[in-house]
């Protein structure tokens, strides 16, 4: 086929896909193809690749999505609806790119199947951002979506208090057993009712999720609805569906009912809530805002986007729904002023700790910030000393990392008390009462899920086939969040693999005399019989590999050493063929954490979790990354 022929071919199947895709999509928003699918201006057009359009949220997400890029003269946004079929949406996603989208966000049909398709997408190049439904794996840009089983746990949280010591009865509607969410929600509901010894829940199945489906059931049961308390279900669609029922009845004075979602539409959660006709709805926040937030930062290749984003679910009833609703309508605008944090930082124990401060001292002035930095020297009680200095300095935003999880309520209560916001850093606390909100966000990294990675590379890479392999565990600090959850995520995988066995297990403190301090008690009392360490942060393991050295032990030849943080330092290790592997936890969280900051003070709501990106690198790789390293 000659050149031009081929081109002028080349245009019709062009032309054709596109006008295709336009007519496979039912009420979408396509660029007019008389433009030959460019609008004039557009420098990015971003592809929606949506599950379904019949649940009423799914709707509200392409609106915001919509709403959103409507804003922006040079983005353009093209969406499909894959009608719940997963064929349908890998053929979407296919029509999408073939129409030239530079980024694409997708709320898969279903997370296996489409698992497969994000990360052929992903691996091809082009950003993807997945929303509401987490695929398997970490083989996309950005996850963002709310914690469903936390949503239904506040729910249920809400009733039990609601019905106090006398308890009463409850009706758990069940819509669609094959939804993800709606099994989540209704696992966090069960399990926050589990101690509630005097409160009876009443499962009615409904196989579906429709208001008239839901308005039948609550009719048809009657003479179960007319004895219990409150009727639980976990959508404003169900619940439009049993007030009507309710109403119809005439017992919608009676019983209660408590939903999840909580969307701004009429006669969805949050008006339902105000019109007296909803006793409360856990907000389901869609997170379209924060979609094409963060599109337009990876468009532009801004430093700082996360892997996960998890969104903030709040219980609203008569005492917060105006507050709420006024929030959700306020424009949020940062005024770009000056704005005064506290950090209370744990120390200057490792590389990791020394490129964080860094981080986060130069991101500070990047986004006009007025940094007031303390060091503990991974002391809480020099943390509890500046967290009260910046109350009595009353800063804008206390920010906190945390040497050790538990016993900040107090503190964290005070600067409640004195109405400063405080953020949790790198690391996260565990407090008596999570609806107490005593902090707004936590931005870190998944440290349960580094302490999986670990073991995941030395299953697949260090073969257990001459009987069980022995590890050592050095481990952080007592009590911090990456000491506990690396070691609860490298059990995890552990436990699933029976050829290996942690023999041996000992706190370094994160720091490299710690590290070689635990080797060194070890030879004390035994002859090296360690196939494995596995050290929680790098420190740990360069000051390991000095002191199995000085006992003329071969790192890596004798003993694979496996570390998480992946500092420079690790790779040059790594390259010096004396580590075997490192698992990334970024420390250059700073952008990310002064962005937040930005948000949390122009009045944008803070998601649950901001998770960051990480990777795992090992010597066949280390060569290549090394130059690149920004810690
Ligand atoms: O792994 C270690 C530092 O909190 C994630 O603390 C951080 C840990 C990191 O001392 O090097």
């Amino acid at each position: 086929m000659t050149k031009v022929l081929k081109t002028k071919w080349h245009i019709l199947c062009v032309l054709a896909a596109a006008l295709l895709l336009a007519l496979s999509m039912g009420g979408c928003h396509v660029i007019p193809m008389s433009d030959g699918g460019n609008k004039e201006g557009v420098t990015s057009i971003i592809g929606v690749s949506q599950a379904n359009m019949r649940e009423e949220w799914r709707v509200a997400l392409i609106n915001e999505l919509r709403e959103e890029t409507d804003k922006y003269e040079d983005i353009s946004i093209v969406t499909t609806d894959a009608t719940g079929s997963a064929s349908k949406q890998i053929q979407d996603i296919d029509n999408l790119i073939g129409f030239g989208i530079d980024l694409l966000i997708i709320s898969p049909c279903d997370e296996k199947i489409m698992g497969d398709k994000i990360k052929e997408v992903h691996d091809a190049g082009i950003p993807v951002i997945v929303m509401d439904r987490a695929v398997e794996g970490f083989d996309y840009t950005l996850y963002i979506g709310p914690d469903n089983e936390v949503i239904g746990m506040q729910a249920g949280t809400y009733i039990v208090d609601l019905l106090g010591e006398k308890g009463g009865d409850v009706i758990a509607l069940v819509g669609n057993p094959a939804s993800v969410q709606g099994t989540e929600r209704l696992s966090g509901f069960k399990a926050a009712l589990e101690e509630a010894q005097n409160i009876n829940i009443h499962e009615v199945y409904l196989g579906t999720e429709s208001k008239d489906a839901a308005y039948d059931m609550i009719l048809a049961a009657k003479n179960m609805v007319e004895k219990v308390d409150v009727i639980f279900t976990y959508s404003d669609t169900m619940a439009l569906g049993v007030c009507d029922a309710l109403r119809s009845m005439g017992l919608d004075r009676k019983v209660m009912t408590v939903d999840c979602d909580g969307f701004k539409g009429v006669d969805e959660g949050l008006d339902l809530v105000s019109q007296g006709r909803l006793k409360a709805t856990v907000s389901c926040p869609i997170g379209g805002k924060e979609a094409i937030d963060y599109a337009l930062s990876i468009l532009n290749n801004e430093s700082g986007v996360p892997k996960q984003v998890i969104l903030r679910s709040n219980i609203i009833d008569s005492s917060n729904v105006e507050e709420s609703i006024n929030r959700i309508n306020a424009q949020t605008a940062d005024d770009g002023k000056k704005i005064r944090v506290g950090y209370s930082q744990v120390g200057q124990e490792s590389n990791w700790r020394l490129a964080n401060t860094k981080s986060i001292e130069e991101s500070a002035k990047e986004f006009n910030i007025d940094l007031h930095m303390e060091i503990a020297d991974q002391s809480q009680e020099k943390q509890f000393e500046a967290i009260r200095s910046f109350i009595k300095e009353g800063v804008d935003v206390i920010v906190v990392s945390p040497v050790v999880e538990t016993g900040w309520d107090e503190v964290l209560r005070e600067a409640k008390a004195a109405g400063i916001p405080v953020i949790m850093s790198d690391r996260n606390v565990v407090v008596e009462n999570r609806e107490e909100n005593l902090t707004t966000t936590y931005l870190g990294a998944d440290f349960v899920e580094e302490g999986r990675r670990a073991m995941r590379w030395i299953r697949d890479n260090v073969a257990a086939d001459g009987g069980t392999m022995k590890i050592m565990e050095i481990m952080g600090n007592t009590g911090a969040s990456p000491t506990e959850e690396r070691d609860q995520g490298f059990r995890e995988i552990l436990s699933e693999n029976p050829g290996y066995e942690i023999s041996y297990s000992d706190y370094g403190d994160f720091t490299f005399e710690g590290g070689r301090k635990v080797v060194s008690e070890y030879l004390a009392q035994h002859e090296w019989d360690i196939d494995i360490i596995f050290s929680q942060n790098d420190d740990m393991a360069l000051g390991a590999i000095e002191e199995l050295k000085a006992h003329g032990i071969r790192p890596d030849e004798d003993v694979k050493i496996i570390s998480v943080d992946a500092t420079t330092e690790a790779f040059e290790a790594m390259v010096r063929g004396e580590l075997s592997c490192a698992v990334e936890c970024n420390p250059i969280i700073g952008p990310q954490l002064m962005k937040a900051v930005r948000d949390l003070c122009s009045g944008k709501q803070m998601p649950f979790r901001i998770i960051t990106d990480e990777k795992v690198y090992d010597q066949s790789v280390a060569d290549d990354y090394i130059r690149k390293r920004l810690y």
